[in-house]
């Protein structure tokens, strides 16, 4: 019998192997947001084009809304290939390798136009390859959008009614500097920050204009001042370990599909800011809709020469990217 056992074991091996071939590839995908935000219509998008395109064969599982979570946390454990992919706010890479913190940089694009061809091209390129440092396959840039403040304290016309106000901002050096530089007193927190909003522990936040209409923000807010003060992209990753068991079909195609569902998303939002507008506005908020934009450039004009952009290596490319830009 034992003699028996051991001569079908190679046949079973090679029978559990082929299984497991013909099972696939199973992508745990992590986003912070709800269903309907920006970071949920990349996700939904490339499950949908991915699971098409390989008959089935590459399945997508997102997990959103927190339930794996925070934006720190999800990239912690898509280093470890716990999870395979995901869709995260630029902010809280910021932590995991400085690079970040040029494509970040205030007042840098002047339009989407501008936003895509840097992200697209060479220089975005460049961040999504230095990511691999941290563990992390760059894949390409979706977006959560130019960046505006709301608070619930005043009108927000220049950069002096600023001055003391708490705002939240993400897990990320470079933001928590420009309120710095701008007088407020900015707070790091984790998403989502409903409560903390609702309860008064902060008096104000900065988002693109779908996160004031998804998460409700024009119940609690009453100011929006368009600032734009940062094109915040989402940088879409893979689990480097993952990565690197792949085949390079099995690249190209999860490579294509997610720049795919990338720009379709980009073109969306960008659609739906002007009726966003529009409803913030007819559900009461106040909104200055041309601050003393160069005021505040300004003020944080200065950031470059902090210390956060200090790393050479950092600052080199921020060189580099400000004369593409400016
Ligand atoms: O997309 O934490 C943040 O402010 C992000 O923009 C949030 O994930 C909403």
């Amino acid at each position: 019998m034992r003699k028996a056992l051991s001569a079908l074991l190679p046949l079973l091996l090679i029978t559990v192997m082929a299984i497991e071939a013909s099972a696939g590839i199973h992508i745990k995908l992590g986003v912070v947001t709800k269903p309907g935000s920006a970071q949920n219509i990349v996700a939904d998008k490339f499950k949908e084009l991915i699971e098409s395109r390989s008959n089935g064969n590459v399945t997508v599982k997102i997990f959103h809304s927190k339930s794996i979570g925070n934006e720190t946390e999800i990239l912690q454990q898509i280093q470890m290939n716990t999870i395979q992919m995901g869709i995260i706010t630029g902010g809280p890479f910021d932590t995991f390798d400085p690079i970040v913190r040029v494509i970040n940089y205030p007042f840098l694009f002047k339009d989407h136009a501008q936003a895509d061809a840097i992200l697209d091209g060479a220089l975005g390129a460049e961040i999504l390859k230095s990511l691999e440092r941290a563990g992390f396959k760059g894949l390409c840039f979706s977006e959560n959008g130019f960046r505006n403040l709301t608070n619930n304290r005043r009108a927000v016309k220049r950069p002096e009614d600023v001055e003391g106000l708490k705002i939240r901002v993400m897990a990320s050096a470079m933001h928590k500097t420009i309120w710095q530089q701008l007088g407020a007193n900015p707070t790091p927190m984790p998403w989502p920050i409903y409560t903390e909003l609702e309860q008064g522990v902060i008096d104000g936040q900065e988002n693109p204009l779908w996160v004031m209409e998804v998460y409700k923000f024009y119940e609690i807010q009453d100011h929006m001042t368009l600032t734009r003060h940062v094109y915040s992209p989402h940088i879409d990753v893979a689990s480097l370990l993952w990565w690197n068991t792949l085949d390079p079909a099995t690249h190209e195609l999860i490579r294509s599909t997610i720049y795919e569902a990338a720009v379709y998303q980009r073109k969306l939002n960008r659609e739906k800011n002007s009726a966003r507008l529009a409803f913030l506005k007819d559900q009461g908020m106040r909104v200055v809709e041309t601050p003393e934009i160069n005021a505040f450039r300004a003020k944080v004009a200065g950031i470059k020469d902090t210390d956060i952009y200090q790393d050479p290596r950092v600052r080199d490319l921020l060189i580099r990217v400000l004369e593409a830009t400016q």
